[in-house]
């Protein structure tokens, strides 16, 4: 059986999905809970209407998106990804998972093909760490990861809890009830751009991700003293941004000084009180991004980035608090999964390669709870979190096929 998915349509609604934002075209900055993306939300929510699935939406605004199968006792096979996007990104990453998601099964239902155990779509309330600094909180409260006190502990910028900014978007319902239980799913697939440049440059149309690395996060705040840029001299000063400084590069020669070319560090952002160019910062604070496919060896940038700030704190007379903010265990793709998308590649003489992903997603946190793997297209030059970031209509045509192949063949077993 070979399906073929409406690529005109899907391209149609990634396009459409691309001006719901709140960045000047061609960015897109949809970030949970602002206007553009409830905006974003009720659009999708729509079309899954008219697609005659059934929609719910948990406490924290998950959408489940159900195509009943014949068996519907059974543990369902997942697919989904996110439509939340960091500030001037692009119009692919998370987005070609959750609409890619909505052709296969429109286009399966289409074929005529009818499902043992239910398909779900899962729109993952928010993969970004954009508004309270952590990635995949939708996930991660789905797979017990974070508990109910998230509502309180999660803060935004702002100040604003969870709660507060759930409540405010329309979702009142108790925390608790988000969690999924164990043998939900059967079986849970991504489709997601690759982020990275090797399927382009081996010319490979599908990735098959073998594993995810283990992200980690950290909030460092460094406070110095304060004062006019003209009347204390260098000799007094006790200045944050310097003392910042020297930790940013710090993350950077840590990273790199393990040899290894996974480990990645990254300060992704600074900010700086009072912010006057005539006013020596008195306060910094900082995010901080570090990655590895290998626990132990993001462990140990941790560690050193923690004893780079005490040493600066010490030698530059500043005060400098490090809050871990999550350090979560890499994901291993189920061998399973991994054959059923190479079978469903192979049947439609497509090359795949197995890889593992330097991103993080959703399925780093449905791989707690189900059998996980997860589909790669190409993304050009490897671009992604830019405005620039680009997959071709072939390419994202292609996944979801496979993606529709790989869905028909969990839900038939
Ligand atoms: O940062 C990540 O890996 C993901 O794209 N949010
Ligand atoms: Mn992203
Ligand atoms: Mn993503």
């Amino acid at each position: 059986m070979q399906i073929e998915i409406n690529a005109k349509r899907l391209l149609a609604e990634l396009e459409t999905l691309a001006t719901i934002s709140e960045a000047e075209p061609p960015a897109v900055t949809r970030v949970v809970y602002s206007d553009a993306d409830r905006r974003a939300r009720a659009w999708f929510t729509s079309l899954c209407e008219q697609a005659e699935l059934s929609v719910r939406t948990d406490a924290i605004g998950n959408i489940f998106v159900r195509w009943t199968g014949s068996q519907p006792e059974l543990p369902a096979i997942g697919t989904g990804s996110h439509i939340d996007a960091i500030p001037f990104a692009g119009s692919y990453d998370g987005t070609v998972g959750v609409l890619g998601g909505l052709e296969a099964i429109r286009s399966l239902k289409e074929s005529g093909f009818r499902p043992q155990r239910s398909i779900e779509l899962l729109l993952f309330t928010a993969e970004e760490p954009t508004r309270f600094g952590i990635g995949c909180f939708g996930s991660r409260l789905l797979s017990g990861a974070l508990g109910s006190s998230a509502d309180e502990d999660l803060r935004a910028g702002d100040g604003s809890t969870l709660a507060e900014l759930r409540a405010g978007a329309g979702y009142t319902g108790p925390i608790a009830g988000v969690l999924l239980p164990q043998n939900y799913y059967a079986g849970f697939v991504e489709l997601h751009i690759e982020q990275g440049p090797l399927l382009e440059r081996e010319r490979v149309p599908i990735g098959i991700v073998t594993n995810i690395a283990a992200p980690a996060g950290l909030r460092i705040a460094v406070e110095g003293e304060g004062g006019h840029a003209g009347a204390v001299l260098m000799p007094d000063r006790k200045d944050a941004f310097c003392a910042a400084a020297e930790i940013v590069l710090a993350v950077e020669r840590s990273a790199r000084g393990t040899g290894a070319i996974d480990t990645c560090g990254t300060v992704g952002t600074c900010q700086i009180h009072p912010g006057a160019v005539n006013s020596i910062p008195s306060l910094v604070q900082l995010q901080v991004d570090i990655r590895d496919t290998d626990e132990q060896r993001r462990d140990r940038v941790l560690r050193e980035v923690k004893e780079a700030c005490d040493e600066v704190a010490a030698r530059r007379c500043v005060s400098v608090r490090v809050e871990l903010v999550n350090a979560d265990a890499p994901a291993e793709s189920s061998p399973q999964l991994i054959d059923a998308i190479e079978r469903s590649a192979d049947e439609l003489g497509l090359r795949s390669k197995k890889m593992v992903s330097r991103a993080y997603h959703d399925s780093l946190f449905m791989a707690r709870i189900a059998p996980m793997a997860m589909i790669f297209i190409p993304c050009r030059g490897g671009v992604s979190h830019r405005l620039d970031e680009y997959a071709s209509p072939d390419d994202i045509a292609t996944g979801t096929r496979v993606l529709a192949h790989t869905l028909a063949r969990l839900a038939s077993e």
